[in-house]
């Protein structure tokens, strides 16, 4: 696109800011993995807590002798009034500490660049989470490109960057009323419900216009998404963007080594591996469904008695996923305990941690309840199974889409609001759309073999993509192509960010 001097012999040393929530490290650490497979030296930033919890991962990085150093800032928890260690989103014990947690991350800024200025051989290119948007300051400080990670589907980024633009939501009053989103070759209707861009919640006005300024003025754009899901949306998105975009997804299909893959996320996963392969390889082809959700927010008590209901009579095998089983009350637990003594063999319940990507790529896995968080829906899609969506909120009810309309992988649950919108008492999903939607996904109907087919083709391809000659490969090779000519060269287009630190709340 733009043209560069070029300055040869810089070697390239690319500084990588993760936002500190699971589902957004690991993707992150993958890329760090396949850049520096590519002769780029990586800076890793991260925090003691999080270290420790990814560090089965760190160990074998460095086992491999890939050249990433991963770098440990104190975490200013104390001091943005957040609990001692609590340095990951999905650690919060409570919502009215997110505003907080944006807080420590911005005090990180002085810090960072503190450390970054004394790195030798000095950073020439960084990567940052799209919520990160305080490294535009620092990249601008050490006077290096700056591009942006995008960590979900292209389509909801697509739609939330056209959509704000547009100020398009400024005339609508109901929350579920549809839109036609601009610039598209085909009629997209979406509402803010399914849209709702990011972080539009009260309060966080300040921080969502900082995180699209600091999208606007990145040199570039990194996605972990691939052409062959969703090409229409990352052609509008290259348009409107002007500037560089390499996609370079799914990332989860880096991490092939099944060992670190069991570890992947959490150390301290909640089930013996040994037992829960050995009821894995006691099963039939195809015939297991994998249910699981967010690894944020806990559900409501009658939820979890309607899905187990729905799932005891659907008649399928399964492994359900609960989180947070010790926050529930002796009720669920005795509820729980007689499910599993009825279940007897057919089902394997986890009761936190499960190691998802393992399990969705064991060949007897046919399928797979999900809440459509984009790195879950890209591990499914890379595993080659089938999805019941049933999305909470975000991005999700976008990708559901992506999966059931466009994907034709899919089959969604009938969930139309996001979590927010429902009642204290209101129960979303009934044990029969469970057991309508698991049986038909299971079954054996022409249909569902039909899902079956698309979505193994969707996984060789999405396989072929990471390989050699691939769309991902070959915008990595892009990508690093773009770091040689522009390291050593002035920063491009940022402009003047004014930071302030954001008011805690009250
Ligand atoms: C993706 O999310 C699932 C569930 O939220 C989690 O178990 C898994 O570790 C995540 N994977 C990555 C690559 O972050
Ligand atoms: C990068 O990916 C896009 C689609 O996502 C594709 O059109 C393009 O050809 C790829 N670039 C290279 C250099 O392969
Ligand atoms: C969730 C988690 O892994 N917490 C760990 C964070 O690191 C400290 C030590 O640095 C451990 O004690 C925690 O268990």
């Amino acid at each position: 696109m733009t043209k560069f001097n070029t300055a040869a012999a810089a070697p390239l040393h690319v500084v990588i800011v993760p936002l500190l929530a699971q589902g957004h490290m690991i993707p992150m650490i993958d890329m760090a993995q396949l850049l520096a497979e590519r002769g780029v030296l990586v800076t890793f930033i991260t925090t003691a807590v999080n270290a420790s919890r990814i560090m089965p991962i760190i160990d074998r990085v460095h086992q491999s002798h890939l050249p990433i150093n991963f770098i440990e800032l104190p975490f200013p928890a104390a001091e943005a009034g957040l609990p001692e260690g609590c340095e990951n989103w999905d650690l919060l014990p409570s919502k009215e500490l997110y505003k907080n947690f944006f807080d420590a991350l911005f005090l990180l800024r002085n810090p960072l660049e503190q450390h970054l200025k004394d790195l030798n051989p000095r950073p020439t290119c960084m990567i940052n989470d799209m919520f990160n948007a305080w490294t535009a300051d620092v990249a601008k400080a050490l006077n290096i490109r700056r591009l942006v990670f995008h960590g979900t589907s292209c389509i909801y980024v697509f739609c939330c960057y056209i959509l704000q633009k547009h100020n398009i939501y400024e005339k609508v009053t109901d929350d579920a009323e549809e839109v036609i989103v601009p610039d598209l070759p085909t009629t997209v209707r979406v509402s803010i419900m399914h849209a709702p861009g990011w972080l539009n919640v009260p309060g966080f006005k300040q921080l969502r216009d900082e995180v699209l300024h600091a999208e606007e003025t990145a040199d570039g754009v990194v996605m972990n998404t691939l052409d062959e899901i969703e090409p229409m949306f990352v052609e509008a998105y290259k348009k409107v963007v002007g500037k560089d975009v390499w996609t370079v997804g799914p990332l989860c299909l880096y991490d092939k080594d099944f060992s670190s893959r069991i570890v992947r996320g959490n150390k301290l996963a909640a089930v013996d591996q040994d037992r829960m392969l050995s009821w894995l390889d006691s099963m039939e082809e195809r015939s297991v469904l994998y249910v699981s959700f967010s690894t944020l927010g806990k559900m409501k008590v009658g939820q979890i008695f309607e899905i187990g209901a729905g799932l005891e009579a659907s008649g399928v095998p399964f492994i359900w996923v609960i989180r947070g089983v010790e926050k529930y009350s002796l009720e669920v637990v005795k509820w729980l305990e007689g499910f599993e003594e009825r279940m007897g063999l057919r089902s394997l319940v986890i009761k936190g941690w499960a190691p998802q990507a393992v399990i969705l790529s064991h060949k007897v896995v046919g399928g797979f309840i999900t809440h459509c968080g984009w790195n879950s829906t890209l591990e499914a899609v890379s595993a080659g199974v089938p999805m019941i969506t049933w999305p909470h909120f975000a991005d999700q009810f976008l990708n559901e889409r992506m999966v059931v309309e466009y994907l034709r992988i899919g089959i969604d649950i009938g969930v139309k609001k996001p979590a927010l919108y429902w009642g204290e008492d209101e129960i979303p999903v009934m044990r029969d759309d469970v057991e309508r939607a698991v049986r038909s996904l299971m079954g054996d109907g022409e249909e569902a073999e039909e899902r079956r087919v698309r979505a193994r083709e969707l996984k060789e391809k999405a396989m072929k993509a990471m390989e050699e000659g691939g769309s991902s490969y070959e915008n990595i090779t892009s990508l690093v192509d773009y770091m040689h000519q522009t390291a050593g060269t002035l920063q491009g287009c940022a402009g003047n960010l004014l930071y302030h630190k954001m008011e805690l709340p009250v």
